[in-house]
């Protein structure tokens, strides 16, 4: 099966393919292949016409398309791949590894990720300008209130590092790449890393993502340099080609 996945440095996109990429690794080429397609920011491609009224309605990356069904918002892309091939999530019928898979995965999406976007836009949810600093304070405050909760949910796993134990799952790319952008956008703006350095079990998943295969690749592809989780630094890009500068 070959997909293409449609993105830009460093955005959401990167989640889906270090997905890919990993599943690709397990399951061979002729199983799983992909083509990036490359979204050019710094026109505004992802707000076209064509990539509004083919792609995705929000103007927004990820939209991954399989055959000629196009799927957005990340969470929804990582799930069913998941579940296609049947890796890098619990399967449907377990229990209870199923619904706690399903419980992380929606905060994820829903709490953590969701707060991010309004760190990285603050400009878009304030009618005044002198706004935005204290909701910049205010989100950065509640996204480290939610890194927490999940380092104590990590706390509570023996079995392994990641947030279902011992299985890496999609969960992991998710929460690492959430981490990496709450420390770097927006620029000069974003959550101190010393927040995450008193993490420590955070901190020992993302120096275990650090050293995947998959993870490994994809970076440089981004124009990224290690380390790409803790304490990372921004794409070697001028800011245009970069979503959340
Ligand atoms: N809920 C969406 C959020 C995706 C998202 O925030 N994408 C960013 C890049 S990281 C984007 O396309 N931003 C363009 C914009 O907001 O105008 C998802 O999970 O796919």
């Amino acid at each position: 099966m070959s997909y293409s996945l449609y993105g830009a440095p460093d955005s959401a996109n990167i989640i889906v393919h270090m997905v890919l990429e990993h599943l690709a690794h397990l399951v061979g080429p002729d199983e799983l292949s992909y083509e990036l397609k490359w979204v050019d920011w710094s026109v505004k491609e992802h707000r076209s016409d064509q990539f509004l009224s083919t792609l995705n309605p929000q103007g927004l990356v990820p939209v991954l398309v399989d055959g000629d069904q196009p799927v957005f918002e990340t969470a929804a892309i990582v799930l069913y791949l998941a579940d296609k091939y049947q890796k890098l999530a619990p399967l449907a019928s377990a229990m209870p590894e199923r619904p706690r898979f399903l419980q992380w995965l929606f905060y994820l999406s829903n709490t953590l990720h969701a707060d991010l976007r309004v760190q990285f836009y603050p400009d878009r949810h304030v009618v005044d300008e002198s706004a935005v600093g204290p909701l910049l304070e205010k989100t950065r405050e509640r996204v480290a209130g939610h890194l927490s909760l999940l380092e104590d949910e990590l706390a509570k796993n023996s079995s392994g590092p990641w947030l279902m134990g011992e299985q890496l799952t999609v969960l992991d790319f998710y929460l690492g790449i959430l981490c990496r952008w709450s420390q770097l956008y927006p620029r000069g703006r974003a959550l101190s890393p010393d927040v995450l350095i008193c993490l420590p079990h955070l901190q020992a998943l993302l120096t275990e993502l650090e050293q995947l295969p998959a993870v490994v690749k994809v970076f440089p592809e981004h124009k990224i340099r290690a380390p790409f989780f803790n304490q990372p630094s921004p794409p070697d890009l001028s800011v245009e080609k970069v979503s959340a500068f």
